[in-house]
């Protein structure tokens, strides 16, 4: 092996690459530019640049999640670092593995009695930082140690599936240390597997009528096939929570619909909280999943894996991986399960046959539209930002959807899009409002030249109009009209602006025809006009709001 392989830089890149990482994305700095000229100049992962960090942190996070193994953002330290802060706890939040590798001074700088550009408070603050949203870290600051520390947190990523923090000093890029070895998997305690896979399948086989509830550990994880094989395999019908929509794309058979609490498909509602056994698995249990619930999730009928934790009614079991579960669940399942009865075969069906004519268009238009675009053309994997585009895609097929759905930071889509385009080489679709679109939207300027052609459908209402739905009286959630799609061309895409039903369609379908740059679709919406399911969506949220606070002062809070 050549010398030059020996070195800290090139061990990283292999140990990365060994655990599943296919893609860096990042920004360099003078802290990082030696190792970012390493990663240059070995090609063991390819790279790519983009604008501003925050969007480097949305696109390893898409990355990571529509591939499952590691995303990887590198940036610089200081002004990098801390510009990636918001898109880590995001991926914190969502459970998402993004490895984060910050430069940082070496030793003579730190040694020379400067306070050193990029620093913020002192020179370990951005290791403090990222210890807030990061489940493990380690700072490469000593090449006999740097193997085993960056093979134990290379491991907590994929074990935790959380982001994990690398600071590396710019002067240990070209230290000589041994490979980084692969960590085998911390293996669940075989008894408590079996039992805990028994009680669930028991109680299960006693229950009427049970359901399963899948979220976002069963993508991390890459056990959707298996659970499509469960769920076949006991009869049970599956919801996705809101911010596991996309999920079992490849099954449509398994999954009935997408859980909304009182802002959804009522069947649903009725499916899951008169269910007398509810299997949670990979579910994240929080106020975008069920605080519309009509129902609480009550202890003594529910069973949730994540996190490596299963709690059975009141009964824990530590340590269960959520694969080596779902495998012992199929291993332990009775054959022949058949349908729980025949209101259990819920199937919710979503709007088709857009009418092409001259009416101005609604959100809930775009989603007959698109549903339209994905039966005529196939369907395309999406990314969604925050705001009504990602209630509106609760109305679009259940096809592979990448969206803050529970952190809720605006910023993702584009460079979601832009991620899981360079990880996958698949075509995306992208729903971004126009407040969404402001903030990194012009990200699409990269596309030409990693010759990447999103579609992109911006929602246009001049408005912050989510805010506008808590807060009708507010001005500010006026915002002015930017024109879009007289900008794309610019930006090396094109754009066209539509008004009309008839528009809309035409201009999606000479889009999905136009490879070889970005396509954006400018859709014009009245302010004030939104999506049927974030009407419901915010009226449940604003009423469990207030009966939150009554609750609280009944409390003497
Ligand atoms: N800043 C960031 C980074 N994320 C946020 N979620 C917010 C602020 C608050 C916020 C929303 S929804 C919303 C804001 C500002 C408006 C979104 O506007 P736009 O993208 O145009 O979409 P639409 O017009 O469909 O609402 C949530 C409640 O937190
Ligand atoms: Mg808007």
């Amino acid at each position: 092996m050549p010398a030059s392989d020996s070195t800290l830089a090139r061990r990283l890149l292999h140990a990365l690459k060994a655990h599943g990482a296919r893609e860096i994305f990042g920004i360099p700095g003078d802290f990082v530019l030696p190792f970012y000229k390493a990663i240059e100049d070995s090609r063991i992962l390819p790279h790519f640049e983009l604008s501003h960090e925050p969007a480097v942190g949305f696109a390893a996070d898409a990355a990571a999640r529509y591939h499952p193994g590691l995303g990887v953002a590198v940036v610089t330290y200081g002004a990098g670092a801390f510009n990636l802060v918001n898109p880590i706890a995001g991926a914190y939040a969502e459970r998402s593995p993004v490895v984060v590798i910050a430069g940082a001074p070496g030793a003579a700088e730190r040694a020379s009695g400067f306070q050193l550009h990029h620093q913020a408070r002192s020179i370990d603050t951005q290791l403090a930082v990222f210890r807030e949203i990061t489940c493990d870290q380690a700072v490469l600051d000593d090449a006999a140690s740097a193997p085993r520390e960056i093979a134990r947190v290379l491991a907590s990523a994929r074990e935790r599936s959380l982001p994990v923090y690398i600071e590396f000093p710019r002067d240990m890029v070209a230290a000589r240390c041994a490979e980084v070895p692969v960590l085998a998997r911390r293996p669940p305690d075989k008894e408590a597997l079996a039992e805990c896979a028994a009680e669930i399948l028991a109680r299960i086989a006693q229950a009427k009528s049970p359901a399963i509830i899948v979220d976002v550990e069963i993508r991390r994880y890459g056990v959707e096939k298996e659970v499509a094989a469960l769920a076949r395999r006991l009869g049970v019908p599956v919801v996705t929570t809101f911010m596991g929509r996309g999920l079992l794309a490849a099954a449509p058979d398994v999954v009935a619909g997408t859980y909304l609490g009182a802002a959804g498909d009522a069947r649903i509602t009725r499916l899951v909280e008169s269910a007398d056994a509810l299997l949670l698995l990979g579910v994240i249990v929080s106020d975008t999943n069920f605080a519309l619930s009509q129902r609480r999730l009550d202890p003594r009928r529910t069973m949730i894996a994540i996190d490596r934790q299963v709690q059975v009614g009141h009964h824990q079991y530590p340590e269960i991986p959520l694969d080596a579960l779902v495998d012992a669940l199929i291993a332990q399942a009775p054959r022949g399960g058949k349908a729980r009865g025949a209101s259990r075969k819920v199937k919710v069906t979503y709007p088709r046959h857009l009418k092409a004519d001259d009416k101005p268009i609604l959100p809930s238009d775009i989603a007959c539209a698109i549903n339209d675009l994905f039966y005529r053309h196939g369907v395309m994997p999406m990314t969604a930002d925050m705001g009504d585009c990602l209630f509106t895609a609760m109305e679009i097929e259940n096809s592979a959807l990448a969206a803050p759905g529970y952190y809720a930071g605006m910023g993702f889509g584009v460079p979601a899009g832009i991620g899981g385009a360079a990880a996958t080489g698949r075509r995306p679709l992208i729903l971004v409002g126009d407040g969404a679109f402001q903030m990194t939207g012009w990200e699409l300027g990269n596309c030409r030249r990693y010759k990447l052609d999103p579609i992109v459908v911006l929602f246009n209402n001049a408005s912050w109009e989510m805010l506008r739905v808590f807060q009708p009286e507010s001005k500010f959630n006026n915002l002015d009209d930017w024109n879009f799609a007289a900008i794309a061309p610019s930006l090396g895409g094109h754009g066209e602006r539509v008004t009309t039903r008839a528009e809309l369609a035409a201009a999606l379908e000479r889009a999905v025809k136009r490879r070889g740059m970005f396509s954006l679709v400018e859709v014009m919406l009245p302010r004030g006009r939104t999506s049927d399911t974030l009407a419901r969506f915010v009226a449940g949220f604003k009423s469990a709001r207030e009966r939150a606070a009554a609750a609280q002062k009944g409390r003497g809070g």
